[in-house]
């Protein structure tokens, strides 16, 4: 009979397209653009990427204002990693750009940027779940942060 054999090819057919598109993310590379400005914001409060993508991330900085008066940056945190909490912790690291030296609490960060700049950094997606990020400039996490959603 020639009808169980097409279907079972029928099925492996599908069984592997399956596997092929939930497979898709791995290696992909995902482009995120994100703005702030002189106003101290972010153009975004949620990022929403694939788990298992490289994250392409470029931080814009949309303004004219210097790096001393209205500098910007992005800072990804891990899992349950209090946006307050951490800022807090990185009031007197200006040297290092507002990152402290241990990167423990920290996925991925750029560096300070002033008016008219832009930066980019490439991480690997983290495991699905919703993570903190914020910039980490004295006094700006307040209006400057959101959500970054793995799904
Ligand atoms: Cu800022």
């Amino acid at each position: 009979m020639i009808f169980p054999k097409l279907l079972s090819l029928l099925f492996s057919a599908f069984l592997f397209l399956a596997i092929t598109k939930s497979a898709s993310a791995q290696g992909s590379i995902q482009k995120v653009i994100i703005k702030s400005n002189d106003g101290m914001r972010f153009d975004l409060d949620e990022i929403k990427v694939q788990s298992g993508a490289t994250i392409e991330l470029t931080l814009v900085h949309t303004g004219k204002r210097t790096k001393e008066e209205m500098g910007h940056n992005f800072v990804l945190l891990q899992k349950e990693v209090e946006v307050r909490s951490f800022a807090m912790s990185v009031l007197d690291e200006k040297e290092n750009g507002y990152i402290p030296e241990s990167k423990e609490e920290i996925i991925s960060f750029t560096k300070v940027i002033a008016g008219g700049e832009s930066t980019t950094i490439t991480f690997e997606a983290p495991p699905k779940g919703i993570y903190n990020f914020l910039c980490s400039v004295p006094g700006h996490f307040g209006l400057m942060k959101g959500k970054f959603i793995v799904e």
